[in-house]
């Protein structure tokens, strides 16, 4: 029987990267609202990621989006986000918001065009030298929408040529993480559409390439945590874009559609090696808040993660293994249940006061009057980018 006290030290790893672009408004293909006290700048993006931090605890990244965070010293912005108690995290490449990437970026039939998404990511590579960052994101828009018109087969030969350039120029200690994702922008074909395409290249290009697994990127009913569990078994999950959706790449609070699915994932996390001390795989978030704040979004976030991760913690994985030797199918799945239903909110609410947190970190920053303040004092605030 694994208890709250037995858990409290490895609950402690938790450290989950925010996306700059969460604090920016964003919507649908409908209508972008805007909400009051929404950034203006990179700066006021990460005071806003910082206050994430501040009261969870949880969140000492925050991930970068090139070129909708550009700014002329990274290095200065690395400092600024240190004084702010969080450090620059994930550099995430852009090659579908220029007119150049309407038929492809890195699969591009011109090789002119091509180049042109290669160098963008080696431009980020060089923000990373400067952000400090470890991890290079890539996530393309790539793919067709009508049978004939790309040659699919040669797609991916340029798409390997081009990842290779851009992975010879990653220093020792950084990585390039692909991103799959099964349709959308493309409707026909995707050109990195599941999690074997990315493994297929990033095995190919070598050790410092992993592939990350956005949760909003499977096809309805897809088993995220068998892939997860093979991806952990290959030593290539190298992060995550966590979310939760309930029909497309909704982008919702994680967690907020389907806890048990996020429970699940997280068991497997857990099983494989991918938490805690040592372990290559990056927690992150990819969300956009609609039409809820966005600070309390994050927040809420966060705190969904952190409360799967102490369930998943406390499955007594000795009786899950003695009732699989037993080949006891009910008593198996009876704790695995065990563990999803415990309510540990209480017994968090606890160990945050006993690290100098809020208790509960939703009310918190409901009196803080952060939210009021930013309100106040940012008028006119930009759209982050779409998502
Ligand atoms: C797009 O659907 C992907 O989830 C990307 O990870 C991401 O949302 C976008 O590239 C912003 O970085
Ligand atoms: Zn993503
Ligand atoms: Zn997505």
């Amino acid at each position: 029987m694994t208890t709250f006290a037995d858990i409290t030290d490895r609950l402690a790893a938790l450290a989950i990267e925010v996306p700059s672009w969460a604090y920016g408004n964003s919507g649908t293909r409908f209508k972008v609202f805007g909400t009051p006290g929404t950034p203006r700048t990179v700066e006021e993006k990460i005071a806003d990621a910082a206050t994430v931090h501040r009261f969870t605890g949880l969140a000492p990244t925050v991930a970068l989006h090139i070129p909708w965070d550009l700014v002329d010293d990274f290095g200065a912005l690395r400092r600024y986000a240190a004084d702010q108690g969080v450090a620059l995290g994930t550099i995430n490449s852009n090659t579908f918001q220029d007119d150049d990437y309407k038929l492809g970026s890195l699969t591009h039939a011109d090789p002119k065009v091509r180049e042109k998404a290669v160098q963008h990511n080696l431009d980020c590579i060089e923000v990373m030298n400067a952000t400090g960052s470890r991890d290079l994101k890539i996530w393309l828009a790539d793919g067709t929408n009508y049978p004939g018109q790309g040659d699919i087969r040669a797609r991916q030969d340029w798409l390997a040529e081009a990842l290779q350039r851009i992975y010879d120029q990653l220093g020792d200690d950084q990585r390039l993480v692909l991103e799959y994702k099964f349709f959308e922008p493309a409707f026909y074909h995707t050109d990195v559409p599941d999690w074997g395409t990315s493994y297929a290249h990033v095995a190919a290009l070598g050790e410092k390439a992993m592939v990350c697994l956005d949760t909003g990127h499977h096809a309805p009913g897809t088993n995220i945590e068998f892939i997860v569990a093979q991806l952990l078994r290959l030593g290539k999950l190298g992060s995550f874009d966590f979310n939760s959706r309930f029909y497309a790449d909704d982008d919702l609070i994680v967690g907020a559609a389907d806890p048990f699915q996020l429970f699940r994932i997280i068991v497997e996390v857990i099983r494989g090696g991918g938490y805690g001390p040592g372990s290559e795989v990056a927690l992150m978030l990819d969300q956009c808040h609609n039409i809820e704040h966005k600070i309390p979004g994050q927040i809420r976030s966060v705190l969904n993660v952190q409360e799967m991760t102490a369930r998943a913690l406390l499955l007594d994985t000795d009786a899950l293994a003695e009732a699989r030797t037993a080949g006891d199918v009910l008593a198996a799945n009876e704790i695995f249940m065990d563990a999803f239903y415990t309510d540990v909110r209480r017994d968090l609410a606890g160990w945050r006061e006993e690290r100098g947190l809020p208790a509960d970190p939703m009310a918190a920053y409901d009196a803080s009057g952060y939210q009021q303040q930013i309100e106040a004092d940012r008028v006119g605030g930009n759209q982050a980018g779409w998502n």
